[in-house]
């Protein structure tokens, strides 16, 4: 296909790449699935009507008064409403007589290193929890820090949190001592509940001397709550507690008062491309709403037969909401692994899916690509047949990565559901729904039901479609964040001054010729090419197209002649040796498949990516590598090996005509 010509003004992005594959959805799934395109229409005749419905699958304390209250871009949902969010996780599922029911099938790293809770186990366990957290003088609205391993004690500290209406502030376990104490800090947490450490890589990883770190240099903290997961030394002071002690002589029986919708439910920082972490807020009803009924809907969830795994870490947002919050809302029966895919053999997660015959599967495109990188053979070792639908979060997900988990990992039976949203946003906002949509890989494709996001160019002005620009969602939705955590100023200047009216979540995207939407990336991440705006996602995914490739990343770097050259990084799938010519082969490649506007200046083989520790590709970086400048804040890397790896590469680069 021809790249747009230039000169069209409002062509904020251009749409190079052609996807003409569909995927009807399965017709067993379609007759019985649980939303239909019915919601489609009726959130469209009554937006606020239909969120009622989603909220009214949650138990409340007492009945909102006022569904919406709208003064942009400050939102309340669902007002004079309470309720409490941890009852509706557990104690409604108990006395509704499924407490019987697992909640929880954990899997520690060590293989035979497992748990059951049952919702009836989490109930305890929570009331326990909760009133150990009372002895320790927590109340509602205090802050309280957790960071964690993967282990069953992290949900459980959330809901003990949020029963009691204290705000909890999950840091992922992988962050520094540095990064914690900034987070301690920004919310002034009282307490901090962590653990000795937990597994990874197949050895434990010490949790416990960050968190001594951190806390020797935050007053505020009065009280350190320790679990005990992998048994190894820890230095135990003044301020620390471990759990075992506190929490297991704690009465079982709990009473959990309601509080407000608008009462803050818990803090999750996000740091962005750049600067100070943003604290996101969220508070209980909207949220709880909107996670539920998504989880419901997008993955087709049957409570009494599914068995669901999100591979997430719970420390980011999207264990938040669908490993803790939609699924339990839900009342459904979760998979949680403490561990790395790798670990002990790079078939770990085919194995866990054939052993609890896992049926919906909720992982990242990174994760997917790694797949495919280890190759075709690993998962058909396993049973998967119990799969019937596979969901992606976190970046764009590349066709050909798209079509290798529907074949490899679904069967070509499963619908793969391809998720946007953000950390703010709370809950997924575009997808399709697996017994409605006809999907194309690569798509996010229809914001949902109640959902209402456009693509708008640099004015603000809705683009046809078939054009590119700027994601925007126009209306307010229930699990939208609140603010940022104290700084209400930068939580309108960062979301909601670019564009009137409207929130902008930073992202670029296309309406395709049938108005479905692509994600397109990050918009400081696009690329200007001899006038043209070219979207880092569309290189990428003709890249991952070619048979050779399983990873690429590619960034603008500045061109004495075209404003930016496009630089292309990619890892070859497993079985392929480098050769001398397949670079030449992949720019043909990226110029057949999208236009030569779009053919990549330099292209560097790497053995890895620079990579957040979510997983998200970390194009800054490269960008310095690719301009011969001196690798900038690595700090947030998940490996910072990766960027010698990267670097040892570049004396071969084969820089092109
Ligand atoms: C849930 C989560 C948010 C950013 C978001 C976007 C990218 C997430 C995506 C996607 C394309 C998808 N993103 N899902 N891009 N397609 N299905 O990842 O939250 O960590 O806050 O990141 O991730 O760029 O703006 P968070």
């Amino acid at each position: 296909m021809a790249p747009e010509t230039a000169g069209n003004e409002t062509q904020a992005l251009s749409n190079l790449l052609q996807e003409n594959r569909r995927f009807e959805p399965p017709a067993d799934l379609a007759a019985a699935a649980n939303v239909t395109a019915a919601a489609y229409d009726e959130a469209a005749a009554d937006r606020l009507a239909f969120w009622e419905g989603a909220a009214e699958r949650l138990t409340w304390a007492k009945r909102w008064d006022k569904t919406l209250e709208w003064n942009p871009p400050f939102a309340k949902w669902f007002v004079g409403g309470e309720l409490n969010v941890a009852y509706n996780c557990v104690d409604r599922h108990v006395e509704e007589g499924r407490g019987d029911k697992v909640a929880y099938y954990w899997e520690g790293e060590p293989e035979g290193d497992t748990r059951v809770l049952t919702y009836n186990d989490l109930k305890t366990e929570v009331a326990k929890a909760a009133n150990a957290l009372q002895e320790l003088g927590v109340g509602k609205g205090d802050r309280v820090a957790v960071y964690m391993p993967m282990i069953p004690e992290l949900p459980i500290a959330m809901l003990a949190c949020a029963r009691i209406g204290a705000i909890h502030s999950v840091v992922f376990g992988g962050f520094s001592a540095q990064a914690l104490k900034s987070r301690i800090d920004d919310a002034d947490a009282k307490l901090v509940i962590t653990s000795d450490g937990g597994y990874r890589r197949g050895k434990p990883s010490a949790l416990k001397p960050t968190v001594d770190e951190a806390v020797a240099e935050c007053p505020q903290v009065e009280h350190v709550l320790v679990v005990r997961r992998t048994g190894e030394d820890v230095a135990i002071g003044e301020k620390d507690i471990w759990w075992h002690d506190l929490v297991d002589r704690q009465s079982d029986q709990h009473t959990a008062v309601p509080h407000d919708a608008e009462d803050p439910l818990y803090i999750l920082y996000t740091s962005g491309t750049t600067g100070r972490p943003k604290g996101i807020l969220h508070t209980t009803g909207g949220y709880l709403t909107q996670t539920a009924w998504t989880h419901h809907a997008v993955f087709d969830l049957k409570p009494e037969t599914d068995i669901y795994w999100c591979t997430a870490d719970i420390g980011w947002v999207t264990g938040h909401s669908y490993i803790v919050y939609g699924p339990l809302a839900n009342g459904a029966t979760s998979v949680i692994y403490e561990g790395t895919p790798d670990t002990p053999h790079r078939g770990r997660f085919w194995e866990i899916v054939q052993k609890y015959k896992v049926t919906l599967l909720y992982t990242a495109p990174t994760a997917i690509r790694t797949f495919m990188k280890w190759g075709d053979d690993i998962p058909a070792k396993y049973d998967m047949s119990s799969l019937r639908v596979l969901g992606s979060v976190g970046e764009p997900i590349n066709p050909e990565a798209y079509v290798w988990y529907r074949e490899h990992i679904g069967g070509e039976r499963c619908p793969v559901v391809d998720t946007w949203w953000q950390t703010e946003t709370g809950a997924v906002m575009i997808s399709p729904l697996p017994g409605v949509t006809a999907a194309k890989p690569g798509a996010a494709m229809r914001p949902l039901p109640g959902i209402v996001a456009d693509v708008v160019d640099d004015q603000g002005n809705s683009v046809p479609n078939g054009g590119g620009g700027f994601l925007v969602v126009r209306e307010p939705w229930p699990s939208m964040l609140r603010t940022i955590w104290g700084d209400d100023q930068r939580y309108i200047d960062t979301y909601w001054s670019r564009f009137e009216g409207m929130y902008f979540p930073g992202d670029g995207a296309k309406k395709d010729e049938d108005g479905d939407l692509w994600l397109l990336g990050r918009v400081d991440d696009v690329m200007l090419v001899s006038g043209h705006n070219i979207s880092t996602t569309e290189v990428e995914s003709a890249l991952v197209s070619h048979p050779k490739v399983a990873e690429a990343a590619v960034v603008g770097a500045t061109d004495p002649v075209t404003g930016q050259g496009i630089v292309a990084f990619v890892i070859l799938r497993g079985s392929v040796e480098e050769s001398d010519d397949i670079a030449a082969d992949l720019r043909n490649h990226v110029a057949k498949t999208l236009g030569p506007i779009a053919k990549p200046r330099q292209i560097l083989v790497v053995p890895e990516l620079p990579k957040t520790r979510s997983g998200k590709i970390m194009r800054r970086l490269l960008r310095d590598v690719a301009e011969n400048r001196s690798i900038g804040d690595v700090t947030t890397l998940a490996d910072s090996t990766v960027m010698n790896l990267i670097s040892e590469k570049l004396p071969s680069a084969k820089q092109e005509d």
